[in-house]
């Protein structure tokens, strides 16, 4: 039995999507993080810093959004993934490239226009955006030049670092970055963000 625990942000829905892409089999517990259910001694024990996504696959507890995404590929088929090293060290490369720049500078928007301004109702910190603008006017060009060449991130196959990287971008919606400069990023977003799997994982959770 497989169980995933997340809550509404892009790192809950990078394993929701890629396990309805993989379709792995999976229950789907949702954490109120404002009753502080992340932070119950059920969770950490699951997580021992009490965050969101984790699983728990027959009393294995596992963490740590990209990693939980290609165990789900390792324990299925490997679609997504690949079986050869030299294939899935130029997917791990992209997983991290997003995860630890593009992906982090997108995530301030999200924490500063969404977290901050409409949960905390607080102003959002116009420093820390206009350092994210920066970053990120130097790093989309090259994922924008990728998808340029290629239909999805890592060749003409959808993989991993196309279900971990979606959520990321589609949590922007709620925010006033735009796409309008990208062309073929938005051409992949807007694609990605109708398929199946993807709407079927934004349908577990709450609004
Ligand atoms: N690098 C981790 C980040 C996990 C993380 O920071 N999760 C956030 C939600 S996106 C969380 O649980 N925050 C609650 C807290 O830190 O108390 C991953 O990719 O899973």
């Amino acid at each position: 039995m497989l169980t995933i625990y997340g809550g509404s942000t892009y790192n809950a829905t990078k394993v929701l999507f890629t396990a309805e892409e993989l379709g792995v089999p999976y229950e789907y517990v949702h954490l109120n993080f404002a009753a502080g259910e992340h932070k119950s001694p059920a969770h950490l024990a699951r997580h021992p810093l009490g965050k969101i996504p984790a699983i728990d696959h027959d009393g294995h507890y596992l963490y740590e959004s990209a990693s939980l995404c290609r165990y789900l590929a390792n324990i299925s088929d490997k679609r997504l993934y690949s079986a050869e090293p030299l294939g899935a060290a130029r997917i791990d490369q992209m997983v991290d490239m997003i995860c630890h720049h593009v992906g982090r500078w997108l995530a301030v928007y999200f924490y500063q226009e969404v977290v901050m301004m409409k949960y905390y109702k607080k102003a959002p910190d116009e420093k820390a955006i206009a350092e994210a603008h920066g970053f990120l006017e130097q790093q989309l060009p090259f994922v924008n030049q990728t998808l340029q060449d290629n239909r999805f991130l890592c060749g003409n196959e959808i993989t991993l670092a196309d279900t971990i990287a979606l959520p990321y971008f589609h949590a922007l919606e709620a925010t006033s970055f735009k796409l309008d400069a990208w062309p073929a990023i938005a051409r992949w977003y807007a694609e990605l963000k109708t398929r199946p799997a993807f709407l079927r994982a934004l349908a577990k959770m709450p609004a």
